[in-house]
């Protein structure tokens, strides 16, 4: 069939809104119809051509919900007119890493995804004849796409589409790192870096389980308002500190944070995170994903003493377990993602949802189709 999709035709361009072909699903797949998909970083990370596992041509997007229209042979768990988050990280229930019950990396169709094709190992998206790439197992800048049956999460049929697209992964990436990977608890102090769309959901995770002090980190003071509108009670500006920022979080924190997450990406903030820490049991959870080849370092001594590092991809979730229970957060009122989407826009314009996101103006925008 023919849809309509904004592809990443190279690295370092724009994207450009094209007509292209798409195979049905195969065994095992689904044919899903997308609503909204929101503009995360990581989109913008690989279009800039830094993301060494970057294809080029692609269809990116990985923050999407959609209808399913459409399932291949041997789908048991989805039915046509479901409504469905994809997941960039699948949940197969029957690998070794699922099975352990120890992480959410399910590795069922780990090494297809990562080569930007499908689990039998070719595209289902083509353009003019020439095979286009997937893009993190869910190409939701298309208005239809095609997904395994185990990277999709079935949700409730009265969430709105262009809300709960960002569940797909900002949502529950912050969320999950405060619950799954953190397991912060009731009282904690928690010192969060980074208040943008990742960010900002730790801070309201944060509140939901009660944490005590909610310290936010930004260089943006535009960034308090709304962080304070979700629950953080305390902001700190590096900027505005004298001296040592860590030495201040400690002394704010009256000994260090509980817990500390890092949401920025860039890793000398993920040693002040970690540095910022309570010795003896303080938590750094780093959420941020840094350049390539880019390392982070502290004294070993700071392990010594008691402080644990650790980090978390897609908030620790399983997704297909995990996603339908955060759209009913969101539907019952306990999470707030409306003030989150500051934007929304048709696909054709999906260039200057790129354009919002690098200008650090508002948190998430969503294109629709
Ligand atoms: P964002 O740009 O919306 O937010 C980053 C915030 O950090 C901004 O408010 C900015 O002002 C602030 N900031 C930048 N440098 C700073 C500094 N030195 N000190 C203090 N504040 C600083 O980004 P986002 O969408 O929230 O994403 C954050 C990171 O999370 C990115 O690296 C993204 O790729 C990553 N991410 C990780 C996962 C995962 O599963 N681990 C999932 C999605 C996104
Ligand atoms: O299983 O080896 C693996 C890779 C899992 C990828 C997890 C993605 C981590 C976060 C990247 C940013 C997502 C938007
Ligand atoms: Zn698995």
């Amino acid at each position: 069939m023919d849809v309509r999709a904004a592809v990443a035709l190279e690295a370092g361009k724009p994207l450009s809104i094209e007509t292209v072909q798409l195979d049905g699903p195969k065994e095992g797949e689904v044919l899903v119809e997308i609503k909204a998909t929101g503009v995360c970083h990581t989109d913008a990370y690989t279009l800039s051509g830094a993301d060494p596992e970057g294809l080029f041509p692609a269809i990116l997007g990985h923050e999407g919900a959609g209808v399913v229209v459409e399932v291949g042979a041997g789908v048991q768990s989805l039915k046509t007119g479901d409504h469905v988050i994809p997941l960039y990280t699948p949940e197969c229930r029957n690998c070794e890493y699922c099975l352990s019950q120890k992480t959410n990396l399910c590795q069922a169709i780990r090494s297809t995804q990562g080569r930007g094709v499908m689990p039998d190992g070719s595209s289902r998206f083509a353009i003019d004849g020439q095979p286009l790439y997937h893009y993190m197992g869910t190409s939701t800048f298309a208005n239809y796409t095609v997904l395994p049956e185990i990277a999709v999460a079935k949700i409730r049929e009265d969430a709105p589409f262009e809300k709960v697209c960002y569940i797909g992964c900002g949502v529950t990436t912050g969320i999950g790192a405060v619950i799954n990977t953190a397991k912060v608890e009731y009282g904690a102090n928690v010192v969060v870096f980074g208040l943008g769309g990742i960010g900002l959901n730790v801070i309201q995770g944060a509140r939901m389980v009660g944490a005590n002090m909610i310290v936010g980190v930004d260089l943006n003071p535009k960034k308090k308002a709304l962080a304070e509108k979700l629950g953080m009670t305390h902001f700190v500006n590096p900027r505005e500190v004298e001296g040592d920022l860590v030495a201040h979080l400690v002394e704010l924190t009256k000994g260090g944070a509980d817990y500390s997450f890092e949401c920025i990406g860039n890793v000398n903030v993920m040693r002040q995170a970690l540095e910022c820490c309570h010795k003896g049991w303080g938590v750094s959870v780093i959420i941020g994903v840094a350049g390539a080849g880019q390392e982070i370092s502290t004294r070993p001594f700071q392990l010594v003493t008691g402080r644990v590092w650790k980090g978390s991809a897609f908030g620790g979730a399983r997704g297909r377990t995990d996603v339908p229970k955060i759209v009913d957060w969101y539907m019952e009122g306990r999470i707030n993602i409306d003030d989150l989407i500051t934007n929304v826009m048709p696909i054709e314009r999906i260039n200057e949802a790129f354009d919002l996101m690098h200008s650090g103006e508002g948190i998430r925008t969503v294109v629709t189709f």
